[in-house]
């Protein structure tokens, strides 16, 4: 590794994985701030900021235009996720930045918990627990049968991608049919495809969203698509919650156009709509798609070593695809 990365200034604004922060330390001169915001940029580092490193997604804030143009020196920004909707990659793509996510490392980890989530709603394991815990085991009986069950059921995947397809193969080895929506069938794949989302809502009983959050997909599941889903339909959301129309979501639970919903990501996090905490018929859980020790732990890694490569290389490991055609000829050299 060429000694002069020690020269490289990178900025790690807001809160990253603690990982990512020292192997940046020891390998980059490190500036931080307490958060994503262009007021806290100094002339310091608006001269010698040459990459950033972020978690917008986890820590919060915004990876914009002003934040980007107020580091005219900067070539890169490594993000810390698969999604990047923390980031403007657009912009950052037409202003010859590249941009960076973590994906693959954490396939596995999102589709596990994606089917524990799955089946936590539909077997209501959480409420199931809870009954123990309170002594009701004992005070008053067995925990009552679940209405819904896994058994008949017919998985739609809104965004057969990566994730997507290893929640299907998972799927698939619980002996249930899959079929899937995404802009366009994934050539060779023998799942069932449906040209729009409202087909797809409308040939299954279980919804599982796992895209982007983009313009394309925000208030996607709207009240048309869950009543296509139908009263024993569930739906789990571990894409994004940009793309569930959320107030229709709690309408459908409580009037019973669907019958449960599994949710690990919310439109606005942390905060989750009072609608869905009081419903009965949820599962929530805290944005923890990926969050295990060993897979934020290789996140950690990938975007340093993204950040590496560029520098040493010019070329980077998972540039997104807004910005894959970027290379190094502006600052470095
Ligand atoms: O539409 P396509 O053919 O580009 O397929 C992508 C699909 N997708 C959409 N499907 C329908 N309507 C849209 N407007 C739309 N936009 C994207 O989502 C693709 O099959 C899938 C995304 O897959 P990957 O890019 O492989 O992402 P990965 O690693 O599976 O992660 C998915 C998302 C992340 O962006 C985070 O938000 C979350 O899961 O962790």
């Amino acid at each position: 590794m060429p000694s002069d990365l020690e020269s490289v200034t990178v900025l790690v604004p807001g809160k990253l994985h603690q990982h990512s922060v020292d192997r940046i330390g020891r390998t980059f001169r490190l500036v931080e701030i307490e958060r994503i915001d262009p007021a806290l940029i100094t002339d310091e580092m608006k001269a010698s900021v040459r990459g950033v490193a972020a978690s917008p997604a986890i820590g919060g804030g915004m990876i914009g235009p002003e934040f980007m143009a107020a580091l005219p020196n900067a070539e890169i920004i490594a993000n810390f996720g698969v999604g990047y909707d923390g980031v403007d990659a657009r912009w950052a793509g037409e202003h010859g930045i590249v941009v960076t996510n973590t994906p693959d490392v954490l396939t596995e980890e999102v589709a596990d918990t994606a089917v524990g989530l799955l089946i936590a709603t539909i077997r209501e394991l959480p409420k199931a627990e809870a009954w123990l815990r309170e002594g009701r085991w004992r005070g008053d009986g067995n925990y009552r049968l679940s209405p819904l069950t896994l058994r008949g059921r017919s998985i739609g995947i809104f965004g057969m991608g990566r994730i997507g397809l290893a929640i299907a193969r998972r799927l698939e080895a619980f002996g249930l049919p899959i079929a899937y929506h995404n802009r366009r069938p994934v050539e060779g794949l023998g799942y069932a495809y449906h040209r729009t989302l409202k087909d797809l809502a409308a040939a299954v009983d279980t919804l599982i969203s796992v895209v982007p959050g983009t313009p394309s997909t925000a208030r996607a599941v709207n009240a048309e698509i869950l009543a296509a889903l139908g009263p024993t339909g569930v739906f789990v959301n571990i894409g994004r919650g940009s793309t569930v129309d959320e107030p229709a979501l709690a309408a459908a639970l409580a009037d019973g156009t669907i019958a449960a919903a599994g949710l690990d990501v919310f439109a606005d996090e942390p905060n989750v709509p009072e609608a869905l905490l009081e419903a009965p018929n949820t599962v929530l859980l805290p944005h923890i798609g990926s969050a295990s020790e060993h897979t934020r732990r290789a996140m950690a890694d990938l975007v340093v070593d993204n950040l590496i490569s560029w520098f040493c290389e010019g070329r980077a490991l998972t540039p997104v695809p807004e910005t894959a055609k970027i290379r190094p000829a502006r600052h470095s050299g």
